[in-house]
Parts: structure tokens; sequence; C-alpha cells
């Protein structure tokens, strides 16, 4: 306990000095990683995910492989779906798919009612064979997925480019649309806060989507309900709260709670602390993409961000979004150095 609470993931979280940038990257266990692809060619991902010995295993890799500073949970964020009785399936090559959407108060009632402690059992002893594995040499964060990009899944039966069922929701039945919304926050609390009891040190809430909103609309819609799971959680763990394409209302995204703001390549990390406020940490902000560039390209990329984070307490390092699958792990390696080198105080 006493050599991960200073580790300088942690250190950071709490907007503390820390001898070099911590880093590690969303999706740092997944199907760009050859030990994955082998693991995945024999098992059905939610296997995997079930599988708390394959789990942990795929989680542990990529820390010793990259010397990120911290692991990130295996599992995904719809795993918490399926418990509500939505028929949870990830197809080849479509991505996830929900069976039985939901359009109205009828369906929202529906939804069966669960304990995620004690529905996804799996989860929790991932967590606590990653620990051991782990041996407080770098922290875990857990994770989840924040209440509106659950939700969108839940709407729109899977990935969509405009989100025009979850919008005609918001806009056609705003008491089906908050019902789902408070049901999704207090479970997702739930949820992280048994993470957290089983061994997580810090969580990451992805609200992925949250950036095909106005600003407008994520004040009325979204935000209240975000900072229910965020006031909801155990004190004292640190929080970061991601999401893409929200440059355009940052200040409410902060307003929603988190000790550090995970933003995308879409806006420069000095102009978003700017805006952010320097009293709340800052996550980010490579473009995935950055990664097929040269080993010599990613390391100018990487010193521009060091540049705009100024050397001030409270950066954490990763890409503005996941680990593409195309991208060469040597290229990740090359990154992680870069920042650890370029950094070093
Ligand atoms: O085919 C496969 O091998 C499955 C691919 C895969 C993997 C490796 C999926 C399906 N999920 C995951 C793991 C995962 N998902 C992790 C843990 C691994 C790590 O970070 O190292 C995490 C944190 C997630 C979170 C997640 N799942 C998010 C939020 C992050 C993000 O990328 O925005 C979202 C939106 C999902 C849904 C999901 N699950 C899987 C896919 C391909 C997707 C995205 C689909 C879409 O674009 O809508």
């Amino acid at each position: 306990m006493a050599i991960t609470s200073t580790h300088p993931i942690l250190a950071a979280c709490r907007r503390e000095q820390t001898p070099y940038t911590p880093v590690w990257l969303m999706r740092q266990a997944g199907r760009y990683m050859e030990e994955y692809r082998k693991l995945r060619a024999e098992h059905e991902f939610l296997d995997l995910c079930k599988s708390s010995d394959l789990a942990a295993e795929i989680t542990v890799t990529p820390v010793e492989r990259l010397k990120v500073d911290a692991a990130i949970l295996f599992a995904d964020i719809l795993l918490l779906l399926e418990p509500m009785g939505v028929g949870l399936e990830y197809t080849k090559g479509d991505g996830p798919v929900i069976q039985n959407t939901v359009s109205s108060r009828t369906h929202v009632e529906q939804l069966i009612e669960f304990d995620p402690a004690e529905a996804l059992p799996f989860v929790f002893e991932t967590v606590r064979k990653v620990c051991t594995a782990l041996n407080g040499k770098v922290p875990l964060i857990g994770f989840a997925g924040a209440p509106f990009t659950l939700a969108s899944y839940l709407v729109e039966g899977g990935s969509s480019r405009n989100y025009l069922k979850t919008k005609r929701l918001i806009y056609s039945n705003p008491g089906a649309w908050r019902g789902l919304m408070e049901r999704l926050s207090s479970l997702t609390a739930k949820y992280l806060n048994a993470q957290i009891a089983a061994g997580a040190e810090a969580v990451q809430l992805f609200d992925s989507w949250a950036g095909c909103l106005s600003p407008e609309d994520y004040e009325r819609f979204v935000l209240p309900h975000t900072r229910a799971t965020i006031t909801g959680l155990t004190p004292g763990v640190p929080v970061i709260h991601f999401s893409t394409g929200t440059g355009g209302f940052l200040k409410s995204l902060r307003a929603a709670g988190g000790d550090v703001i995970g933003v995308d390549w879409r806006v420069n990390l000095d102009t978003a602390w700017d805006d952010l406020g320097h009293d709340v940490g800052i996550q980010g902000n490579l473009d995935p993409a950055a990664l097929l560039a040269s080993p010599k390209d990613i390391r100018r990329r990487v010193a521009e961000i060091l540049r705009r984070a100024g050397g001030k307490a409270g950066h954490i390092f990763n890409l503005g979004h996941g680990v593409l699958p195309e991208t060469p792990v040597e290229n990740v390696i090359a990154m992680v150095e870069a920042v650890h080198e370029l950094s070093s105080r």
C-alpha cells in the first residue's frame, strides 16, 4: 500500500510533483498486441473477460512489455449492461450489439435490477488477481462507462454515427431518459466502488461519445447524472473523467467531477488546461494515429505535448483515445520511453 500510494500516477492525480510524467495508454491491452491476438484466436472476447485468469494475464502483460506506469483492467464498459437482460453480443467485425434496445419508459422499467458486486464476480476476481500479480509495482486503474455512453449503446443497439435514436429519446421523452440515466448512474457508482473494494487504486469513467452533444444538452441531460456517479464513489480514490470531442465544453465536464480530465487530440493540451483551470489534473493527448509515424516523429510529438504541459504537476500522459489495432508495438514502447526520458526532472 505504502509503495503504490506514492506512485507517480497517483501523485499526479493529486497534482503533486513527480520525478517524471507518468504514462499509460487507453486500450493498452488489445488487438495491436501479439500476446492478445493469440489468446483471442482461441477464445471469444466475452469469454476472455469472464475468465479471471486470462483477463488478469491480459491486464498485466502490457505493463511488463511497455513499462507503463499503470495497469488498466481488461474488461469492457458494456459488461455492466449484460445482467440488465438486454442481450449483449460481440459480433465479428461489427463491434458490440445490444438485442433489446431501449426507446420508452416501459423498456427502462423492464431493465433487470441487480447488484454489480454479485452479478459480475469475475471482474472483481480479475482485479484481485491483477493486484496480486502487480505486487505494488504499479497501480491498477479500474473503469466503467459514464451513464451517457452506456445509455447510447442501450438506445442505439451498438455504435452510432449521429446518435439520432439517443437524441430522439432525450427530446421526445425526457422522463424516460432521466429514469434511464438515474439507473445507470447509481449502477455505475456501485460497480466502480466494488472494483475499488477489490483493489483498484484509481478509476476512469469513459464518456467516449459525449462529444456528439451540444454544450446545452450535455449540461441539461448528462452532467447531473455523471456528477451523481462521481459523488457516489468511495472518497479518496482518484477519478479520471475522460471523453472525446468535448473541447467546446470542457468546463462542464470538469463541473461534472473528476480529479483529472482526459482530453483528446482535437484540443491543444495547454489551451485545454487553461480552460479547465489548473486546480484539476489533465490526461492526454497524443493522437492514436501518431503511433503509426516513425519513432523519431513520435518523439517530437511527445516533446510537443510535454512542452504544452510545461512540467506542471497534474499531467498524466496518454493518447487522446484508445490504441489502434494497426499500431506497431515497438512504436508504443518508443512513445513510453520518450515520455519518461523527456519529462525526467
Ligand atoms: O474483438 C476483440 O478482441 C474485442 C475488442 C475489445 C477490447 C480489447 C472490445 C470490444 N473491448 C475491449 C477491451 C476494453 N474496452 C478495455 C480494456 C482494455 C484496455 O484498455 O487495455 C476498455 C478500457 C474498454 C472500454 C470501452 N469499450 C469503451 C470506452 C473506451 C473507448 O474506446 O472509447 C467503449 C466505447 C467500449 C465499447 C466497445 N467494446 C469493444 C469495442 C470494439 C467497443 C467500441 C465499439 C464502438 O466503436 O462503439
